[in-house]
Order: C-alpha cells, then sequence, then structure tokens
C-alpha cells in the first residue's frame, strides 16, 4: 500500500500505526505548497482537496480522512492488535478518534499553526482549547493509553501533540498530557516515525529556503 504523507502532518500517525504493525508500505511525499508529490505527479488527482494522508490499498482504493485509514491499517494488519475488533470497545476508539480529530487537531492546532490566521482568532482557539485539554488531561491521568492498550488513537494523539512545540500550547500545563506524551515519544514505533519525517521535514524547509 501507499501511503501520501507530508513530514510531521497527521499524516504521521498512520506511520506510526505501520510501524507498530511491522507492515510494508510505500511512503509517498506531498509537497504541501505545491501539492505535488517528490516523483513530480499531480497529488489533487489523488485527493482532491489536497490534504494527507492519502492511502492507496493494495487492490487500489484511494482512501483519505486519518479516521478512517486509522482504522483500516488496524484491521487489514489485525496481528498488530491496534484495534478493539467491535462491540463498545470499537465505539471508544472512534470517540477518541473523533475527539483527536476534530477538537484537537482541527479546531485547536490547525488555527494555531496557519501562518494566515489573525492574532485575534488564534487567542480564541487557545482559549477554547483549553477546556479540551483540561478534559484530556483528567481523562488521561493514571492510564498509560487512551484505551487499555495501545492503539491507533495513541498514534494520532501523540502526532497532533507533536505540534504544540510550534504553538503557544504549553503542555506544562497539563501534566497528564505531557507525561503522556514524554512516554509515547520513548515507544520505538514513535520515535522512529518522528526522528525520520523531522529529518524529512527540515530537508524540506531548506528547499523552500532555497528557492
Ligand atoms: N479531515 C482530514 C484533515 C487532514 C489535514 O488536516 N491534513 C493537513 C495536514 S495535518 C493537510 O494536509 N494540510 C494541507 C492543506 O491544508 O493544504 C483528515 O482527518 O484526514
Amino acid at each position: 500500500m501507499d501511503l501520501y504523507f507530508s513530514p510531521l502532518a497527521c499524516s504521521m500517525a498512520t506511520r506510526i500505526a505501520l510501524y507498530e504493525a511491522g507492515a510494508d508500505a510505500r511512503f509517498i511525499q506531498v509537497d504541501g505548497k505545491t501539492k505535488r508529490t517528490r516523483e513530480g505527479s499531480d497529488y489533487l488527482a489523488v485527493n482532491p482537496l489536497g490534504l494527507v494522508p492519502a492511502l492507496r490499498t493494495d487492490e487500489g482504493e484511494v482512501l483519505t480522512e486519518n479516521a478512517a485509514i486509522l482504522q483500516f491499517v488496524a484491521d487489514r494488519f489485525a496481528d498488530g492488535e491496534l484495534a478493539p475488533r467491535s462491540g463498545m470497545s470499537r465505539s471508544r476508539l472512534q470517540q477518541w478518534l473523533s475527539f483527536i480529530g476534530t477538537e484537537l487537531h482541527k479546531a485547536l492546532f490547525i488555527p494555531l499553526l496557519d501562518r494566515k490566521a489573525p492574532d485575534a482568532s488564534k487567542t480564541y482557539t487557545l482559549q477554547k482549547g483549553e477546556s479540551r485539554l483540561a478534559y484530556l488531561d483528567r481523562y488521561l491521568a493514571g492510564r498509560d493509553y487512551v484505551l487499555d492498550r495501545f492503539s491507533v488513537a495513541d498514534a494520532y494523539l501523540f502526532t497532533v501533540l507533536n505540534w504544540s512545540i510550534a504553538t503557544p500550547v504549553d503542555l506544562a500545563r497539563w501534566p497528564a498530557v505531557k507525561s503522556y506524551y514524554s512516554r509515547m515519544r520513548q515507544r520505538p514505533s514513535v520515535a522512529k516515525a518522528l526522528a525520520e519525517e523531522r529529518a524529512l521535514y527540515e530537508e524540506e524547509q531548506a528547499r523552500y529556503k532555497a528557492a
């Protein structure tokens, strides 16, 4: 399968999940500015929205949206036990994937990372995000993972929390979130994905500077 990604973007969650599962995949880097892959093909032909991630399955189907892709990977490589298979536990996973995707990824971090967003809107976003982070902090206190064991929700939550570095979100204010983030960072699949994507990110920034 092919994972279309941009370095350190939300697509890193799927890279982590693939590493956790020990799955083979081709990683195709997308330039967020030009919407072209590193090989020069038009990414908009894969996902007309130009958003990563997208996954092309071995059957040639293109899947978009983090929550769908992460569950697809967990189901395809079920031995990795990255998602509960059914019932209330599966619904609980979907609850957390939705929370991470809507309340944290899209409502909090994306506006804070948006260079064109006005300062007033960033201040409002940050203020509104506090209740979400406080909720997460209460939930994570005394827990090792989002669910009872590592799951694709952890891959996604780590990826999103990692953006705090580039925003005014100071995780030290939410000790359980900060300690969760630090623990996840030590996990081999996470550390490997982060090191690789950080190097690719730096290369990309250097290319932008040189252009
Ligand atoms: N709803 C999408 C959102 C994906 C998304 O926000 N991707 C960002 C990277 S984290 C992106 O590709 N941004 C590029 C752009 O906005 O042009 C999902 O959950 O997969």
